[in-house]
Parts: structure tokens; sequence; C-alpha cells
């Protein structure tokens, strides 16, 4: 059985051309770099593909240059031309086992899941290096029913992955997801949509070290 691949603790960036107030993703990315941030998501939902695959690879050598780990959001082909780090797919996108005979292994595969039911089937039977937990609350950003703090608790308790806790985090509400024992959070509005995204970063990386984190999942 292939060991997972570690993702970085802490906040998990992601891009958000629309929240970004006009501000590319390049820049928004850079800027996250400088607040602290480890592990950077491409996702971008309302471009082509050709404007994607140029961004992506001016954004993939930023990465690099800092070391920092970068997964691009459902476009597997994408992923492999630049030779990112990872890809990142949802419930209905290519199912994970495809996504691994593509990437192979030495890749990381993330998974969107919505429910309990979801989240033990990739902690049981996928070969996900990690999984996304949301959206916890209601948000804008993406169309899809809100999970309640409950999934958060039941994965906290049941699912021994790496999960990434997403949907409507807010830095006055972060405090509940890190307190209840998430190891990684993503927030896209609050951190591309702050007036400094360096220093909305940097607080919301610093409120990890108020909480003694548990090593609660087993790579
Ligand atoms: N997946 C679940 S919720 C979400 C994604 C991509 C969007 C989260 O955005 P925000 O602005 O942090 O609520
Ligand atoms: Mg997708």
């Amino acid at each position: 059985m292939r060991n997972r691949i570690e993702i970085p603790k802490g906040i998990y960036g992601i891009t958000g051309d629309n929240f970004s107030k006009g501000r590319d993703n390049y820049f928004c990315v850079e800027e996250m770099i400088k607040g602290g941030i480890k592990i950077i998501q491409y996702r971008a939902k309302t471009k082509t593909t050709r404007e994607k695959v140029k961004e992506v690879k001016t954004i993939r050598e930023l990465c690099k240059k800092h070391g920092v780990v970068f997964i691009v959001n459902d476009n597997i082909d994408l992923a492999l031309l630049v030779d990112a780090d990872g890809v990142h797919v949802g419930q209905d996108d290519m199912h994970p086992d495809d996504v691994r005979k593509l990437v192979g292994n030495d890749k990381i595969i993330g998974l969107s899941t919505h429910s309990p039911e979801q989240g033990m089937e990739a902690y049981k039977n996928l070969n996900v290096d990690y999984i996304g937990v949301g959206p916890i609350f209601p948000t804008t950003t993406k169309d899809t029913t809100p999970v309640g703090i409950e999934y958060l608790e039941y994965a906290v308790e049941n699912l021994h992955l790496p999960f990434v806790a997403i949907g409507g985090i807010k830095a006055h509400n972060i405090d509940d997801i890190i307190s209840k024992g998430a190891q990684h959070v993503c927030l896209v509005s609050e951190i591309v949509g702050a007036d400094s995204i360096v220093e909305m970063t940097k607080s919301l990386q610093e409120k990890f070290k108020e909480y003694k984190t548990s090593d609660n999942y087993k790579l």
C-alpha cells in the first residue's frame, strides 16, 4: 500500500479570481507566500484553458522558488504539464482511482467531501492524500449546501487522514475550527479579499500556535 504524502499544516491557500478586488492570481499567491503559506491550490472557475495554462506556469515557478507545495484544481492535464505537486478533484470530477493512474504515486491527490459517508469512503477505500471537509459554514464562493460543524467533528474523531476544513471560514470564526482539532484550514475570500493579504495570512497562521494540535491522523 502506498504511503500518503503529507501536506503542510496550517493555512491552505486557494486562488479566487472573483473575490480578490481585481488583483491577479499571481499577485495574490505572492502575497500569501509572504504571509507564510506553505501550500497553494490554483483554482480558476471562470478562465479559459489557454488563460489557465499561462497563469499556472508562472504560479508553479513562484511556488517552486519558495518551496511551497503547489496543487492544481480540476485540471489533471495542467497539473502534469507544469509538474505540480498534486491535483484536487471533487465528487463529480474524475474518480481518484483514475486520477492516480494518470499522475502516478508521487503526486498528491486531494478530494472534496461533503458528508461523513464520502469522508469514510475516502479514508477506507481511496488512494487520496487528503480530503476537503466542507463547506462548514455558508459561503458565496461555492454553490454547495453547508454541512455544518458536525461533519468537522466527525472527521476529527473518525477520519484518520489529513483533512482541510473549508467553507465560510473567516478570521472571526477560525478559532471554532482549530480548537476542534483541524490542522489544515482553507479560507478563500477572507484571504484573497483582504486589504492586506500578507497581514491577513500572517495573523491566521499565528492562530495555529494558540492551540495544542493533536496528531489525530496517521499517514
Ligand atoms: N470548497 C468547499 S467550500 C469552497 C470550496 C472551494 C469555497 C470556500 O471559500 P470561502 O470564501 O473561504 O468560503
Ligand atoms: Mg472540481
